[in-house]
């Protein structure tokens, strides 16, 4: 059985979403990051680590990535032009997203005060708003890449709720549509009913 190492207010949201919707099941070991549990799989310290058997695997795409080729679910096979599209989706969301998201929230509450630059979370807000305007245009509907839902989805949709929670806006109908849709799926509604408040 896998372990999922994190909680569900941090990224391990979408390794964990991702094994509700694949229903493979997992233990969840509900620590945060840089707990001697976590050092112990990562030496980063960072969360979501995968266990697998006697071996670990950090970083969210990374776990997302092996799960849906480990199991066939919600990804294109590898070496097709779609999974070449379905990379360059994810990357796209980690560089254009989740990289703003993590800046703006760095310097908002996580580094310590003295290292924090107070103009940083506004600058990445509009950066946020001009890469939504972007991801927009990319989209095709009704998931990123039409019929499909794939592992893309689930990294996309938390970056927009993650946005959502730091006031970051998104500003187009049909990617507002889509965040309400996946918000609505029966997997992602388990996951969020673990975060605590
Ligand atoms: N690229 C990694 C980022 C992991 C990450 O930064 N996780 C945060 C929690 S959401 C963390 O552990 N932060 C602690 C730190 O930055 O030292 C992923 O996608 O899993």
């Amino acid at each position: 059985m896998y372990k999922v190492y994190g909680k569900a207010s941090t990224r391990a949201f979408r390794v964990l979403w991702m094994l509700e919707e694949i229903g493979e099941p997992y233990e969840l070991v509900e620590v945060g990051p840089h707990d001697p549990q976590v050092y112990a799989v990562n030496p980063s310290g960072k969360v979501p680590v995968l266990g697998v058997g006697d071996d670990a695997v950090s970083d969210s795409s990374a776990i997302l990535t092996y799960l849906a080729d480990r199991h066939g679910k919600l990804t294109y096979p590898a070496g097709t032009i779609e999974r070449a599209h379905q990379d360059a989706l994810i990357h796209a969301v980690l560089d254009e997203l989740d990289s703003v998201l993590w800046v703006a929230t760095r310097h908002s509450f996580i580094l310590p005060e003295e290292q924090r630059v107070a103009e940083i979370p506004s600058a990445m807000k509009w950066e946020f708003e001009r890469n939504i305007k972007t991801l927009a245009k990319r989209f095709k509907g009704p998931f990123l890449m039409g019929e499909e839902m794939t592992i893309a989805d689930i990294i996309c949709v938390h970056c927009l709720n993650w946005g959502f929670g730091i006031k970051f806006p998104v500003e187009d109908d049909a990617l507002l549509a889509y965040g309400k849709r996946m918000r609505a799926r029966p997997a992602f509604q388990k996951v969020a009913a673990m975060r605590q408040p």
